[in-house]
């Protein structure tokens, strides 16, 4: 057998049960503690072996999209991994192509890529940041900070509202998301109109995960021209994901920007609703698009049509939000996306630091891979499940 230069000595699946802070409430879903399928992938490489770390987005529920923790965690076991396997992949480039005979998943498939880059890029010396900006067709030059923001959960009242946001503008956020919900009894021109009085200049939109679906573009569009004064920089998915017509004819009816996320589940969905004009603007989720390569492709499409794009995110760990905080330097992203500090949803994350630094930014990771470093004792402690699937052997055994 010919000797590769590099080749995958196996993955490791873990998956890992964080406390949260506080309770995350949304239209797309609600949990207290977050069960996150992570991925190890040690390569052996000329410098030895190197190992790298991904992790799956998916939520514990199928409330966001149809995927969830326990769904992706089976379907890397039965399908992902032995794919990657017998293709012996050893490259981030690789693994889309490894996977392509499985439909859908994207975000399972995220963490074996995002693992395998961070393990090469390790190896390489490379910060995702730079191998990213490569894989771009933009000539401008990534950014070196990005602007953080803080997606706000559905609150109790307008009061424990107004002192949540108050408590991250006292940490340095400027730019602030709030969920909105037309169920809770908490109206959302209540929750946007206290929060926009209380700070006139904060950079304001409003993610309304699908609340809104089942009005027609018009009766949604009467509710929803009520915000256009408040100035929002957007408000995120109003109506149902696969709706695309119905968002192109709200966008012609309402002032507010409208941004689409679940909607957008692949490269053409994109080039559908940009077509469209369903939106104006793209929250961008590596987990969506089956990885961060992908990710790049679509920035470099929403540039090149001149769309404001930001970087979502899905209250992941620092492994994840390391990745986000890489794509979100490229120089396609024009709006402060879903990007916080480490400490913002967790006590102790898994991996960081992700600090916020004076004037709001995140700094983007210099060391090489995602530029983080994991708690090895936490992930430990925090392990519910995991199980080590080693290369040339197709029977996963522990290690
Ligand atoms: O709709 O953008 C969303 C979290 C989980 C699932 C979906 C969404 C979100 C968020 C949180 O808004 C953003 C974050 O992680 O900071
Ligand atoms: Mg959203």
């Amino acid at each position: 057998m010919a000797t590769r230069a590099v080749a995958v000595v196996g993955f490791e699946l873990v998956r890992v049960l964080l406390p949260l802070r506080d309770r995350w409430s949304s239209g797309a879903g609600s949990f207290s503690q977050r069960d996150s399928l992570l991925v190890r992938a040690v390569l052996r490489t000329p410098a030895g072996e190197v190992e790298g770390w991904g992790e799956c987005p998916a939520l514990p529920e199928p409330t966001y999209t149809s995927e969830y923790t326990e769904a992706a965690t089976e379907v890397s076991e039965r399908f992902l991994l032995p794919a990657l396997l017998s293709a012996q992949v050893a490259s981030a480039r690789d693994v889309g192509p490894a996977l392509a005979q499985i439909k859908g998943h994207e975000m399972a498939k995220t963490a074996f890529e995002a693992a395998v880059a961070d393990a090469e890029l390790r190896a390489k010396g490379l910060a995702l940041a730079d191998y990213l900006a490569g894989v771009s067709d933009l000539a401008a030059p990534r950014a070196s900070t990005v602007p953080a923001g803080v997606s706000v959960g559905l609150a109790r009242s307008v009061g424990s509202l107004v002192e949540e946001v108050g408590g991250y503008v006292a940490q340095g956020y400027f730019s602030v998301k709030l969920k909105i919900s037309r169920q809770k009894g908490l109206s959302p021109g209540a929750c946007l109109r206290a929060v926009r009085e209380r700070w006139p200049t904060l950079t304001l939109a409003a993610d309304a995960n699908g609340a809104y679906e089942g009005l027609a573009p018009a009766e949604a569009a009467a509710e929803l021209s009520a915000l256009d004064e408040l100035g929002l920089s957007f408000v995120e998915q109003p109506l149902a994901a696969a709706d695309l017509i119905g968002h192109a004819e709200l966008a012609r009816l309402v002032r507010t920007p409208i941004c689409l996320d679940e909607a957008l589940g692949s490269y053409g969905a994109v080039e559908a609703a940009l077509q469209l004009g369903a939106c104006s603007v793209v929250n961008l989720k590596a987990g969506r698009f089956g990885g961060y390569l992908e990710a790049v492709r679509v920035q470099d499409l929403c540039a090149k049509r001149g769309v404001a794009l930001r970087c979502g995110g899905m209250v992941e760990t620092g492994i994840a939000r390391a990745a986000n905080v890489a794509l979100a330097s490229l120089a396609g992203f024009s709006l402060p996306g879903d990007l916080s500090s480490t400490g913002r949803f967790f006590e102790r994350d898994v991996a960081g630091p992700l600090d916020l630094l004076p004037g709001g930014t995140i700094a983007v990771p210099a060391g090489p891979g995602n530029g983080v470093e994991v708690d090895r004792s936490l992930v430990d402690t925090l392990a519910t499940w995991r199980r080590w699937w080693p290369a040339g052997n197709s029977v996963a055994e522990a290690r």
